[in-house]
């Protein structure tokens, strides 16, 4: 047969089949009767102002008001109007030749209103796809008067931000807890212009030189043939090129560790990364590093808790950093600045400064506080606000300048271009949430989406038609000038000086500062992502990778891949940072969620919950009150959760007030499939208690409660609610209970 005749065959059958799935023979289905068409909605009376749909006033936890600025949440305007302002009486209805006739084309309505939706979307980001940003305040302390003259880090200066937190590597709809990279952006919009911090909270990066860039984001995305997987670093072409490209070992530690994981965005810390030249009013230089310390503390979350919240609550790291501002538990981060000595070697104690792969430990250059950033407002629409915000390393005030590290140079370009294609043009800085606060008098005109409508008719230097305006400022006036940095006499070379060839002191210094549990979790995390890669050629490369790291990381990683490991090198000796690790101290808990399971129908048990909620919000904290079923309970308290909507990893810790039956949704569990008496405990409840304390949560009970615990470190119980409440507030100032969690000595 002629294979042409059977492919034409073969696809007339497929056709055949897929008709048939489509057009199912119903028996007694009555034959193709249209269903009825609705009436065209009759011309009606217009709506008053929709003052009543404002945003509630925002209350902190405990009711108080906290005078943040109300916003409108709906459309404003009492009739519907075509984007001309032309009043509308109908918008569910196109216009027909007769109510079942075709749509006529003069209908200039449908025309607009279809034309707009389909251009509702522009392109993600390339990198940091998915984010959610808010509005915040930043004042200076003047501590930093001596090395910086930029106004906005003068003492008490308030000045207004938005700050921007995002994954590097997922698709705009993707989970918000995965393991990746976090980054941290925020815009300050002084009154010397605006100044982008466009940062991390991992202070390293995978390259040293930008042209690289493309590399490790193609590396990193999805494969190109299937796009799988979304949002991970799990897979053969990221481990491919991070074994082969040793330059990106340290942060690869970092993304490995707890850093990958992050609990909140509240509780991350940020870094510029790159060493930044700073000017003082006296004209002199210094180099500094900046660094976010957030006021939550540092913390993270389990590997387990990260990958069932990614089902459970996709939007887990937005959810908590909104409802947070809603709920006045404003996050707060202290800027702060290691300053270095402007030498013509740009090192510091032999760490090249220009080398984003390299810190300074904190032990050597301590952080010094410069500012404090409090965010305080979420924003009205995402859109506008989040999705079109638009960051740019180059966008810098008089007082801070770069230095000449290549991964900076690569993005001073690489931001502004990305925006004309993701904004569609050039006039970007007009969006709203892009424009200055200082006043803008510049010379550029035109292009796509021009909003300004510019006088005068000389927008050129010099000129005298228009004045000679505007003038030059002097550097008395504030104006931009560049340091005049000695250029280094030398020949174009496409090479890196020799002291970016070190990739291991520092990834070993990283693995040694981190406490037993949290090298766990990085011996785990590289066998976890190892594992899920296909190619065995692959994991044998990364091995040798962390043979050159430290001995035992590369042993235990190889133990839980099953291959042998590669032959112990003899390994210099580093001296540890314990700054590098995120336990061993207390933070505060306000803002931190804690749920409280009770009984519905027992009106006693109750009253002990009330109290604890109160004790609870008293502490900042968001309590959260899983019942069988929701609504109104006795004692004035709400569910807010059920047994069907509650699942631990919500919760920072949890309080258990009762031993609830099996409410009538519950599932059946094995044993009483196989014949056992039923379990007097719904078993979700069972579930939440099992799983807060497989994730080192504290747990807290007392009446019927305190038989379903248990005992075990960081399990509190008591009488009653009050000595309780207190002592889980003081364990979850440690975040976790991390003697559960400790690796058994070898
Ligand atoms: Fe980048 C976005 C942070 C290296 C090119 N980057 C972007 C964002 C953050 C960072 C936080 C999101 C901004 C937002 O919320 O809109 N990037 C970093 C850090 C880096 C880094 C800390 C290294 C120290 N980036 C880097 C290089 C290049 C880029 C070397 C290119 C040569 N980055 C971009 C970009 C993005 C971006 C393609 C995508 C969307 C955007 O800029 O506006 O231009």
């Amino acid at each position: 047969k002629n294979p042409a005749e059977i492919v034409k065959n073969a696809l007339e059958k497929a056709v055949e089949k897929v008709t048939d799935l489509v057009t199912p023979d119903v028996p007694g289905a009555p034959a193709s009767e249209p269903p009825s068409l609705a009436q065209p909605t009759e011309p009606r009376e217009p709506l008053p102002p929709k003052g009543d749909q404002d945003a509630p006033e925002t209350v902190t936890p405990t009711g108080a008001p906290t005078g943040a600025p109300k916003t409108s949440k709906s459309q404003q305007g009492a009739f519907l109007t075509t984007a001309q302002g032309v009043r509308l009486y109908d918008t569910d209805h196109s216009l027909k030749a007769g109510e079942r006739g075709p749509t006529l084309l003069q209908d200039h309505h449908l025309r607009e209103k279809i034309m707009h939706f389909d251009h509702e979307r522009i392109p993600e980001r390339v990198v940091h796809a998915r984010g959610a940003g808010v509005h915040g305040v930043f004042v200076g302390y003047g501590s930093a008067e001596s090395v910086c003259k930029a106004g906005f880090l003068r003492e008490g200066k308030t000045t207004p931000v938005f700050v921007r937190f995002s994954t590097v590597v997922g698709s705009r709809g993707s989970a918000d807890t995965v393991r990746d990279t976090r980054g941290f952006a925020t815009k300050f919009y002084t009154d010397e212009g605006t100044f982008d911090l466009v940062g991390n909270n991992i202070p390293v990066f995978f390259i040293q030189d930008g042209i690289k860039f493309p590399d490790i984001i193609h590396a990193a995305k999805p494969h190109p043939d299937r796009e799988i997987p979304q949002a991970q670093s799990a897979h053969d072409t990221f481990w491919d090129f991070v074994s082969l490209h040793t330059e990106a070992t340290h942060h690869v530690m970092w993304h490995m560790s707890d850093r990958g994981v992050p609990r909140s965005y509240r509780t991350m810390e940020g870094f510029g990364v790159h060493t930044f030249r700073l000017v003082n009013d006296a004209g002199e230089t210094s180099l500094v590093k900046f660094h976010w310390k957030p006021k939550q503390g540092v913390h993270s979350l389990l590997w387990e808790e990260a990958q069932m919240i990614g089902g459970v609550d996709p939007d887990f790291h937005r959810r908590d950093l909104y409802d947070a501002i809603e709920s006045g538990a404003f996050p707060q981060w202290e800027l702060g600045i290691q300053v270095f000595p402007d030498t013509p070697e740009q090192t510091f104690e032999g760490i090249d400064l220009l080398d984003s792969t390299k810190i300074v430990p904190e032990e050597l250059a301590p952080v010094q506080p410069i500012g404090m950033l409090t965010l305080n407002r979420n924003p009205t629409n995402f859109f506008a606000e989040t999705e079109q915000v638009a960051f740019h390393t180059g966008h810098l005030v008089p007082g801070i300048d770069v230095t000449d590290d290549p991964l900076l140079h690569a993005r001073l370009f690489s931001y502004l271009d990305t925006q004309l294609t993701r904004l569609g043009g050039p006039n970007f800085g007009q969006i709203p949430i892009n424009r200055p606060h200082a006043p803008v008098n510049d010379m550029l005109r035109d292009g796509f989406h021009q909003h300004a409508v510019h006088g005068g008719v000389a927008p050129y230097k010099p000129n005298s038609l228009d004045g000679g305006c505007p003038f030059h400022a002097g550097a008395a006036d504030k104006a931009y000038v560049e340091v005049p940095q000695r250029v280094v006499e030398s020949t174009k070379v496409r090479r890196a000086a020799a002291s970016f060839d070190d990739h291991f002191t520092q990834p070993r210094m990283f693995f040694r500062s981190l406490s037993p549990v949290e090298q766990e979790h990085v011996i785990r995390a590289f066998t976890f992502e190892l594992g899920k890669c296909y190619e065995q050629a692959i994991k044998e490369r990364m091995l040798q990778v962390l043979a050159k790291v430290d001995t035992r990381l590369c042993t235990e990683v190889a133990t839980g891949l099953g291959l042998p490991a590669p032959a112990a090198e003899e390994l210099p000796e580093v001296q540890p940072s314990p700054a590098l690790s995120q336990l061993g101290q207390v933070w505060p808990v306000d803002g931190r969620m804690v749920g409280i399971v009770v009984d519905a129908d027992d009106p006693d048990g109750l009253d002990g919950v009330r109290t604890a909620r109160l004790a609870l919000q008293a502490a900042g904290v968001v309590p959260l009150v899983i019942a069988a079923r929701g609504g109104d309970l006795a004692h004035g308290l709400i569910a807010q959760r059920t047994f069907l909507t509650a699942r631990s990893v919500e919760f920072d810790a949890l309080l258990v007030a009762a031993a609830p039956p099996p409410a009538p949704d519950a599932l059946p569990v094995r044993d009483e499939k196989a014949g056992a008496a039923a379990s007097p405990i719904d078993p979700r409840v069972q579930l939440l208690i099992e799983e807060t304390y497989r994730h080192a949560k504290t747990i807290g009970a007392w009446g019927p409660g305190t038989a379903l615990v248990g005992t075990g470190p960081g399990v509190v119980t008591g009488d009653g609610p009050t000595d309780v409440v207190q002592e889980v507030l003081t364990l979850m100032g440690e975040h976790r209970v991390w003697a559960r969690l400790a690796p058994a000595p070898a």
